[in-house]
């Protein structure tokens, strides 16, 4: 933890997800949920704070996915922020606004931000060659292009980011570069644009960073941003030759837009913005800290380029921290959404309806934090079973059974204390602390494994004094014995509720107590005897195997569809491009099969004669697995005829007949159209 002067209010940014696709558990484990876990703790301290959330509706990731659904980016925006924004709520993240950057606030906030920087010149205007696919005539910025990575070797690199290595590059740095849009080679074309010299803030961020935040920053996080600053950094354009997006604000700027991590980082100030006219403090004053949540592939965007616009733009607050996690890969495959290797949220409610917790808390005891990890079905499983189950809810739901069977649901009194009461009580009086400790560190497992260690520390000691057993000699004695247990649970109602707020509620209610500040979670006594309980209410419940096997067979069924749809191999991509020159020295001819039978001793060939309008030639072709000779009599067909002769099981094959070859190995004649005579030239 640092010793930095406390601070008088928080700024909470999570990642904007792009409004391309619903959410799915590597967004939760690796963004919102610890942020969220934050957030409710700072706001039971009674800190000043603003959870920031929304959806980035820019750049590609955004009009590639209206091209491939056949709708428009609008459309697209406006189908998954409603669909994402139910996700969120329904798994209580509690942002106090989620806003999205196509709404005019925000594109209002951009242009002034870029027209601040711009009049100070802090941008470097430059015309330069960008990739340009002359087929649908468009540049080819960022996820508009792909190709190997310089540094990793990835061969589907985006044009702004590899994801494999993080590295954020640009376009021309790609090896073998591809259009996305047509698959084909884009050419250079000159573009005038504008570039944040980020080679002039090396030298800041490197103070900033790699000597300010050397002990507090997650060493993930600083190991990322070392090895870039130390590589060099490179000015990077900040606008785009695309039509959806923030128009570029300046004359001359027509058809441009700023670039998609431009504006989004922007997007958590609009959205302040629009969440209180007092946006300013929040953004500007140095008493306020500043903390993103992002997932690992989003670090250099926040730790490099957002703190230097921030810095250059001159008003702002820095990230006082970027908790960045890795990522949560899924049964030992990376989560994909395009392959659906995912567990999506909606589907998860509509399997396990009312069981947000159990995702919650699992995701947090699998959280990435330090490292890639795996979410499983059966750890899923295991975790609700043998530790909310049986720990937290056993627990819990034997106290209030017991304290309604032996005291009709009235807080017992608590006569005399036993050493080893007071040992439980001292113990009980640590875990606020352990915990608070563990959430300011961004530390959300350990924090979360404290939590659990208050339940089992309720449960030893209900065991330890068997109210069961004892009840028949000494009431009294189980009088304390409960309240005391009864005192752990209001406890775990408080330090529950970061990680927990439905089942936090559901102990609150049984309680019937308010909700408790985090100062107050050391009182001990929030039970007064004679107060009255509800009745209990289930907190969790076991999950049996076919409900997981299920599960895991959904899973399953989606590999086994990936693998078939794999072993369909994929079209063929492009080959290199050839001049006309290369092309026209092939003289391609339409002709007729007038003879055709096998080659003897072979399975593959027929030989053929062929009426080439030229000649009549002859031509060994390895077609017999597909056509029986006197089926294609007759048939017109499309002959390399200047192709050198060839000798094949002792016969001279002289030119090759043109086939079409589908991607699972089935032949096709290509045939001309009917008015081609024989001998016609193909061009
Ligand atoms: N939309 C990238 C992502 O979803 C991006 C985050 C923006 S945060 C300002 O991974
Ligand atoms: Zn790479």
């Amino acid at each position: 933890m640092s010793d930095k002067p406390s601070y008088k209010r928080y700024t909470v940014t999570s990642a904007l997800p792009y409004a391309n696709g619903p959410i799915h558990i590597g967004h939760l484990a690796g963004v919102y949920v610890p942020a969220d876990i934050y957030v409710r703790f700072l706001r039971m301290n009674e800190e000043n704070v603003v959870f920031i959330g929304g959806s980035d509706e820019h750049g590609v990731p955004i009009t590639i996915r209206a091209l491939q659904q056949g709708i428009t980016p609008q459309d697209i925006v406006d189908k998954y922020h409603g669909i994402i924004k139910k996700s969120f709520a329904d798994f209580g993240i509690s942002f106090d606004i989620y806003a999205r950057t196509s709404d005019p606030i925000h594109h209002e906030t951009a242009s002034e931000f870029f027209r601040k920087m711009y009049d100070a010149g802090q941008f470097i205007e430059k015309v330069s060659e960008q990739y340009f696919d002359e087929e649908t005539g468009q540049f080819l910025a960022d996820r508009y292009i792909t190709g190997t990575c310089p540094h990793c070797g990835y061969d589907q690199a985006y044009g702004d980011q590899c994801e494999k290595c993080g590295t954020s590059l640009n376009a021309t740095d790609l090896i073998e570069p591809k259009s996305v849009l047509s698959g084909n080679k884009p050419v250079l074309k000159a573009t005038r644009h504008w570039f944040l010299p980020l080679d002039q803030y090396e030298p800041w961020l490197r103070e900033w960073i790699l000597e300010g935040h050397k002990d507090d920053w997650k060493i993930n996080v600083y190991g990322q941003c070392k090895s870039w600053i130390d590589q060099g950094l490179q000015p990077r354009a900040v606008t785009r030759d695309l039509d959806w997006g923030v128009k570029v604000p300046v004359d001359g700027a027509d058809g441009k837009v700023l670039y998609v991590w431009f504006d989004a980082p922007i997007g958590y100030i609009s959205a302040t913005r629009e969440l209180t006219p007092e946006w300013e403090r929040y953004w500007k004053d140095p008493e306020t800290k500043l903390v993103h949540f992002i997932g690992k592939d989003n670090i250099v965007f926040h730790c490099i380029i957002f703190p230097a616009m921030l810095k250059a733009e001159g008003t702002y607050i820095l990230p006082d921290n970027v908790p960045a996690n890795e990522f949560l890969n899924l049964e030992g495959d990376k989560i994909s959404t395009s392959r659906n290797w995912a567990v999506w949220l909606h589907e998860y409610l509509e399997a396990f309806p009312g069981k947000q917790d159990v995702l919650r808390y699992v995701l947090t005891s699998a959280a990435p934090e330090t490292k890639d990890n795996d979410f499983t079905w059966k750890d899923f499983q295991t975790r609700n079973n043998s530790e909310l189950v049986a720990i937290l809810g056993n627990f819990v739901n034997r106290t209030i059974v017991l304290t309604h069977k032996y005291f009709e649901g009235k807080v017992p009194d608590a006569f005399t204390f036993t050493d080893s009461d007071k040992t439980m009580m001292a113990e009980m009086r640590q875990f606020p602390g352990k915990i608070a400790e563990s959430i300011h560190g961004y530390r959300f497992r350990e924090a979360l494994s404290e939590m659990m260690n208050l339940a089992r520390l309720g449960n030893k000691y209900l065991t330890e004094n068997e109210p069961w057993k004892v009840i028949s000699n000494d009431p009294v004695r189980v009088g304390t014995v409960l309240n005391l247990s009864l005192q752990i649970c209001a406890q775990l109602s408080i330090v529950s509720e970061p990680f927990l707020p439905f089942s936090a509620a559901k102990i609150r209610k049984t309680l019937n107590l308010p909700a408790f500040k985090w100062k107050e979670a050391t009182l001990l006594n929030w039970l007064q005897p004679g107060h009255v309980l509800d009745q209990p209410e289930l907190l969790f419940e076991k999950i049996e195997d076919p409900v997981i096997q299920a599960q895991v067979q959904k899973l399953l069924d989606t590999k086994q569809a990936n693998e078939a749809a794999q072993a369909m191999s994929p079209i063929q991509p492009a080959k290199d491009t050839i001049g006309f020159e290369d092309f026209s020295k092939m003289d391609i001819r339409t002709g007729t099969i007038i003879e055709a039978e096998k080659v003897a001793r072979t399975d593959k060939l027929l030989k053929l004669k062929i009426d080439t309008g030229l000649d009549t030639r002859t031509v060994v072709s390895g077609i017999a697995g597909f056509f029986k000779p006197e089926e294609i009599i007759g048939k017109r067909v499309c002959i390399l005829v200047n192709l050198a002769p060839r000798q094949l099981k002792g016969i001279e094959s002289q030119g090759m007949i043109l086939m079409a070859e589908n991607p699972d190995g089935a032949l096709f004649f290509v045939t001309p159209d009917d008015g081609a005579v024989n001998g016609a030239d193909i061009k």
